[in-house]
């Protein structure tokens, strides 16, 4: 009779992947030192104990360096997820966790309810960087866009002059802003918002990459609206690149009809796609621009918005804050993480090695089971004939040593840290390339 986490187990995983986990922790460990936990220990512990909110890849990782990251049978991946583009400088970078180690013993947390040493310090560091008056800091992605949204609308109740709680925000088809009842009430994704209703009023829904829809959105209803807010490029949509000039006619739309341009660069941020900000690729500046991941290198959670004094001043003290929010030690992280971004130069790293990526496996992919590549930088994604199991492929590739995940079914996104060097990304794209060889029908 089988236990009922060994049901969860076969509920969640079929047994040739039990068999396969279960074969491979018969493997020594490579330090001979006894395991901990097996892989499908690991699992089966999760599956009794845990909510039941993703699917993970079956492999359980329990340490990271650079681009690899090793499981607890010490087999070592390339991992090509880079934690949804938040350890964007490598795992565990020496610099960020030493940071990390000498900030913990000082000063960790404060509230906001006192000033503290460091706040100021990054608050300067990246307004000048990025060119913004001010940085509003959050914790994560979805908080730094819920305060963008909140942002948005009191200006353009106290400046614009929409009268009280009549300010619509509009978003684009398949949006993807997080997992709270305000990002749900956003998006388009029945996955994301099936059951959770009701909904936040006062959100909108044009075609993304559409200026012609955006302008007649705006040009019947600006009066009443506060905000457009798109990712410059869609992450979990499967990595979709706008056409050329979007972003710059977003820009001049949002200008001439007098709508704040919320640019959602939680993903696409911090040297993702090959510049520092993906906004940068066609020289434009949002309104207000909200960051989170990499911002603190995957090592603590930090996020926040920049914005100008006339939008970020619209808030006063006590209409907006958060417990954790700009304290000490993750500033004080995000201070270091951001520098490397700068120092290593990993936004023309990430430039250099996607097109060398996008080159590599344009020429080698399989035509009869990939039908293309679509990115910028080091945030791209590879489109599966429908025909073939993207979730197959990446077990596939797991065990040739290589993390990915799909998104939406028939893309596997392909983002790995921005430290990877050449040699690393030609041995990935032979195991990328084996793989779908491999497959083929
Ligand atoms: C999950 C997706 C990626 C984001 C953008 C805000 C947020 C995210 C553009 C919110 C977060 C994460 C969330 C995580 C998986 C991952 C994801 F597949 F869900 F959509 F990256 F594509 N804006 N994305 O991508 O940031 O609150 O999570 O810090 O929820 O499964 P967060």
């Amino acid at each position: 009779m089988l236990s009922t986490s060994k049901l969860c187990l076969r509920k969640i995983y079929n047994s040739s992947t039990i068999r396969l986990i279960q074969s491979a922790t018969k493997q020594q460990p490579l330090n001979n030192q006894p395991l901990t936990k097996t892989t499908a220990e690991i699992i089966e512990r999760e599956e009794k104990y845990g909510a039941h909110n993703y699917h993970p890849l079956p492999v359980a990782l329990s340490r990271g360096k650079g681009c690899n990251v090793w499981d607890v049978e010490g087999k070592r991946y390339y991992d090509f997820l880079s934690a949804y583009s938040a350890v964007n400088q490598g795992h565990c970078h020496p610099r960020i966790i030493e940071t990390l180690n000498q900030q913990s013993q000082i000063l960790t947390l404060t509230s906001r309810a006192f000033f503290n040493d460091v706040l100021g310090e990054f608050v300067e560091y990246i307004t000048k960087l990025l060119n913004y008056q001010r940085f509003l800091p959050m914790n994560t992605g979805v908080e730094a866009c819920d305060s963008a949204v909140k942002l948005a609308r009191r200006w353009a109740y106290d400046v614009k002059g929409i009268p009280y709680y009549k300010a619509k925000v509009v978003f684009a088809q398949d949006n993807f802003w997080g997992r709270s009842l305000a990002a749900i009430s956003a998006s388009t994704d029945p996955s994301s918002y099936k059951g959770f209703g009701p909904f936040m009023p006062g959100f909108d829904i044009i075609p993304y990459n559409d200026l012609d829809a955006l302008e007649r959105k705006l040009a019947d209803e600006s009066d009443q609206i506060a905000a457009y807010m798109c990712e410059p490029i869609q992450g979990e949509a499967g990595v979709v690149v706008p056409d050329d000039g979007y972003l710059k006619g977003v820009r001049e739309l949002c200008t001439k009809y007098n709508v704040l341009w919320i640019a959602d660069e939680v993903q696409t941020g911090i040297g993702r796609t090959g510049r520092m900000l993906c906004v940068d690729h066609e020289n434009v500046r949002p309104d207000l621009i909200c960051l989170g991941k990499a911002i603190s290198g995957g090592v603590y959670p930090v996020s926040g918005v920049v914005a100008n004094d006339e939008i970020m001043l619209t808030i006063k003290p006590g209409e907006h804050g958060s417990t954790y929010g700009g304290n000490p030690l993750g500033m004080k992280v995000a201070l270091t993480a951001m520098k490397v971004i700068v120092e290593e130069k990993l936004s023309e790293n990430a430039e250099k090695m996607g097109q060398l990526f996008r080159k590599l496996l344009n020429e080698r992919l399989p035509k009869d089971v990939a039908i293309g590549i679509r990115g910028k930088g080091l945030l791209n994604a590879v489109i599966i004939r429908n025909d073939y199991d993207a979730w197959k492929m990446c077990l596939e590739m797991r065990d040739r040593g290589l993390l990915a995940k799909p998104t939406h079914g028939d893309k596997i996104r392909f983002a790995p840290p921005l430290i990877i060097n050449e040699n690393e990304l030609n041995e990935c794209v032979d195991i990328i390339v084996d793989t779908m060889e491999s497959m083929k029908k």
